[in-house]
Parts: structure tokens; C-alpha cells; sequence
């Protein structure tokens, strides 16, 4: 008899519902409509390879990036998805310089915006790495019915009502959270449903793992550069060295230490001064993840969820994972500035 006590995606928000007293079920219903375009998008990677859907579409994005085919078709699944849910009144993307104001009726009524990667990691596509979606959701802070302002969108991460990401690896999963710790939800594919496999997420508060690009080692700060060598050194306890995984895809990096305990840094270089990862749609939902779970993000100097966003493709040096690791590289950062 096979088990049918499951818990899909859909059941899951709406007992979480009563979370919110005073809710009339907007978020729900947003969130429902991520999963679903969560879906779509997967679909179409798992054929990847099979389709002429790899490769570059031809065009370049905001970032001067060229943009893979299947970014552009994450892009318009979420935001079409969004409008459609009728509680979103814009979105920002990682694809579209400006954030996109939905003029819709019932769209402008929506009570929220949503700031989204839709494909993160995307030039792993060809080779067959996991790539992800990352998304924040905020209360919009102008009137209903307003048309939504730049403002909307830069506000500071510990004003995010929600916010997760989706992993398209071995199995694909969203996890998520609403401020209420975290949940996890794979995909049975045999159902087409998310189902909840992660219960009440909790990431360890020491780890063992960090993950860095040591390729760009040599323009690191000299805090990192000595952090590293902490990190790779013995110590009495034989807890260090630490083991390094690097993937190179953020959400699978990050989803990884979440769940056996490390740290992810993606720090500024002298090449990219300012780091890599974008703080409004990269680093702010993941930290927030991260601290939904017991774990912590930082610039390096102060929480990345205090930071106030300038614009909306800013950029952030990006340490997050395990709460003793996340201190741990503050202090050498500290030190060594
Ligand atoms: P993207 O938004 O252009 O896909 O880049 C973001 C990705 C992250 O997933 C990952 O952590 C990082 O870039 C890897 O960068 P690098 O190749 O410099 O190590
Ligand atoms: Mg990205």
C-alpha cells in the first residue's frame, strides 16, 4: 500500500494561512502561482538537451550577460504567471533593467511586489548543473491601485514577507518561507505536485563546508584570503579543515550548507569591486532563508537584510550559511580591513 499521507504545496499554504489573522489569502494564492510557474520551468530543463531550448538565445541582457534561452523563457513564465495571480502589481527581474508595472485593473489592485531571479546559475544549463529561481515578496509600499514606484521594490530585506527559491537538481524543490521558519517541498514528478519533504528547516549553527570560488583567490580581501587558510587548517578538535564544494550555482551551493551546515562567500575582488551577487533579488531572499533557518548573511560589515537597496541590480559582497561561520569570516573581515 503505497503511503498517501502527503502534504502537497497547495495544502501546506493553506494551513499556514491562519498564520496571517488577517489575511484574505493574497500571499496564498501568490505563492501558488510561483509553484506553478515553478513547474513549467522545469519541464522545460528537464528537456533540456532534448529540444533546441539550450544554448544563447542571441541576446544580451542588462548585465551585458548573454542570456541562455531558457533564462528568457524562466523570465516571462514568472512574470505572466505573477499577472496573472492578479495579487502582484509588479515585479522586478534579473533580465529587465526596469522593474515591469502591471497596468492591469485587477493587477494595480495587488498588495504585493515581487523581485525574482528567474533563472539563477543558467550557464550550467549546457552541462547539465542545477540551476535555480530566487524570489522575494514585499508589501507594496504605495497605495492599491497606484501604479507601482521604483521605491516599491528597494526596500530592506527584513521587510520581506516571504521569500524561497526553487532548485532544479537531481529533484526539484521549492522551499520557502513566510517568517515562520522554513519548509521544503520536492517535486513528484509522478503528480505533478510540490510535496513536503523538509519540515521546519533548521540549518546547523557550525558547519563544515565553505564554498568560494578560489579560482579569483588572488584578488580576494585580505580577510577572506586569510579566512580560507583558517578554514583549510588543522585545528586541536580535528573539526577543520573544512571540506570545499563549489558548484558554482548559488541556490544549490547555498541548499546544500543549509541543510549539513557551511558557508557560501562570494565576496568583492578587485575585478568586481562590489561583488558579484545582486542584493534585491540574489542575496536578500536567500539571507532571509538563511535566517528563517538559525543561519546568517552579512556583507561583511552588517546584515545583509538591513541593507537599504540604491537600485535595483545592485551588487553585495555575499557571505551567508551557518551562524558561528557567518561570525567567524566577520571577524577575520574585521581584522584584517
Ligand atoms: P547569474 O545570475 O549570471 O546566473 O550568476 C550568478 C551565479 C550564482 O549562481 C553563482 O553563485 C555565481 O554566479 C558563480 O559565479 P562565479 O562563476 O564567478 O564563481
Ligand atoms: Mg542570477
Amino acid at each position: 500500500m503505497e503511503n498517501y499521507n502527503i502534504t502537497t504545496l497547495n495544502d501546506f499554504i493553506i494551513l499556514k494561512q491562519k498564520d496571517f489573522p488577517y489575511a484574505k489569502g493574497e500571499l496564498s494564492s501568490l505563492l501558488h502561482h510561483i509553484g506553478t510557474a515553478a513547474k513549467m520551468v522545469n519541464k522545460k530543463i528537464s528537456k533540456a538537451g532534448l529540444i533546441d531550448i539550450i544554448g544563447s538565445s542571441g541576446e544580451v541582457n542588462v548585465h551585458g550577460e548573454n542570456q541562455q534561452k531558457l533564462d528568457v523563457y524562466a523570465d516571462q513564465v514568472f512574470i505572466r504567471s505573477l499577472l496573472s495571480s492578479g495579487e502582484c502589481c509588479g515585479v522586478a527581474t534579473e533580465e529587465n533593467e526596469n522593474e515591469i508595472v502591471f497596468s492591469d485593473t485587477n493587477a494595480s489592485e495587488g498588495k504585493y511586489v515581487v523581485c525574482i531571479d528567474p533563472l539563477d546559475g543558467s550557464s550550467n544549463i549546457d552541462f547539465n548543473v542545477s540551476v535555480g529561481t530566487i524570489f522575494s515578496i514585499y508589501r507594496r509600499i504605495t497605495q492599491r491601485g497606484e501604479k507601482v514606484r521604483n521605491d516599491d521594490f528597494l526596500q530592506e530585506g527584513t521587510k520581506q514577507v516571504a521569500a524561497g527559491y526553487i532548485i532544479y537538481g537531481s529533484s526539484t524543490m521549492l522551499v520557502y518561507s513566510t517568517g515562520f521558519g522554513v519548509n521544503g517541498f520536492t517535486l513528484d514528478p509522478s503528480i505533478g505536485e510540490f510535496c513536503l519533504s523538509h519540515p521546519d528547516i533548521k540549518t546547523p549553527e557550525d558547519g563544515s563546508i565553505y564554498s568560494v570560488n578560489e579560482g579569483n583567490y588572488i584578488h580576494f580581501p585580505e580577510g577572506v584570503k586569510k579566512y580560507i587558510k583558517y578554514c583549510q587548517e588543522i585545528d586541536k578538535d580535528s573539526v577543520r579543515p573544512y571540506t570545499s564544494r563549489y558548484i558554482g550555482s548559488l541556490v544549490s551551493d547555498f541548499h546544500r550548507n543549509l541543510l549539513k551546515g557551511g558557508i557560501f562567500l562570494y565576496p568583492e575582488n578587485e575585478i568586481t569591486p562590489k561583488g558579484k551577487l545582486r542584493l534585491v533579488y540574489e542575496c536578500n531572499p536567500i539571507a532571509f532563508i538563511a535566517s528563517q533557518a538559525g543561519g546568517r548573511a552579512t556583507n561583511g560589515s552588517i546584515s545583509i537584510l538591513e541593507i537599504i537597496p540604491s537600485s535595483l541590480h545592485q551588487r553585495s559582497p555575499f557571505y551567508a550559511g551557518s551562524k558561528n561561520m557567518v561570525n567567524k569570516i566577520e571577524e577575520f573581515l574585521h581584522q584584517y580591513r
